[in-house]
């Protein structure tokens, strides 16, 4: 099923003693509609307290809302989705427990993930990192532009359809090049919640995602 997949996905992060909730609210309320929580090393029921609130936020955005790493957490709480990486649950094993309508994300670093995804029938696959990132630890090699490039075309060639978003590092100056390249969209973390206006950086996102003309 071809679920609709946003150009910019924003991730959550711990910055600035702000939570998670905080974060994805000024985040909203600054234009993201996909918000990815990315909560690492928490207790179930603090991660699940984080993702309540968060889930609330996103609602009254109106913004897809979905949860990194944890299958369990998402199905408990009914989020449109998970993101996945190569040592969380299978997603095969995920579509089980989340069945069709929800949304399963994969990261991929080579083309040989990509295919794994693409066989396991994930919504989207995350592909990167494009550069170096310090948000994530244990990064798996960099890409830059002419990975994707190498990547893309691989995709291209084989005839995959799933929509693949780059991840690590990007900044607005990199979305034209790699759209160029057949990139559906951009994952980002840090620029915007490091932004002290991030209503100029989220518009200026959309805006090189072409996006600008597009209602909610
Ligand atoms: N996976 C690969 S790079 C990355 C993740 C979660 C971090 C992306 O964050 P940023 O701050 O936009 O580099
Ligand atoms: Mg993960």
């Amino acid at each position: 099923m071809m679920k609709k997949i946003a150009k910019l996905h924003y991730i959550t992060q711990v910055l600035n003693g702000k939570s998670h909730a905080e974060t994805a609210e000024e985040a909203c309320a600054a234009g993201a509609d996909w918000v990815q929580l990315r909560v690492k090393d928490q207790p179930y029921e603090l991660w699940k307290e984080e993702a309540l609130q968060t889930q609330a936020i996103c609602k009254t955005y109106g913004s897809t809302f979905l949860i990194n790493d944890n299958v369990r957490l998402a199905a408990e709480i009914d989020a449109d989705g998970v993101h996945l990486g190569k040592t969380d649950m299978s997603p095969v094993e995920a579509r089980e427990l989340l069945g069709a309508d929800k949304i399963i994300g994969g990261t991929a670093n080579t083309f040989e993930d990509v295919q794994q995804l693409v066989a396991a029938g994930v919504d989207y696959i995350g592909l990167g990192p494009f550069r170096f990132t310090s948000t994530k630890e244990n990064l798996s090699p960099i890409l830059g532009l002419s990975g994707y490039g190498l990547l893309l075309h691989q995709c291209q060639m084989a005839g995959i359809k799933t929509p693949i978003v780059a991840i690590g590092g990007i900044l607005a100056a990199d979305i034209a090049p790699l759209l160029a390249t057949g990139v559906y969209g951009v994952a980002v973390s840090s620029v915007i919640n490091k932004a002290e206006d991030k209503e100029q950086v989220i518009q200026q996102f959309r805006q090189e995602l072409l996006l600008v003309a597009e209602t909610k």
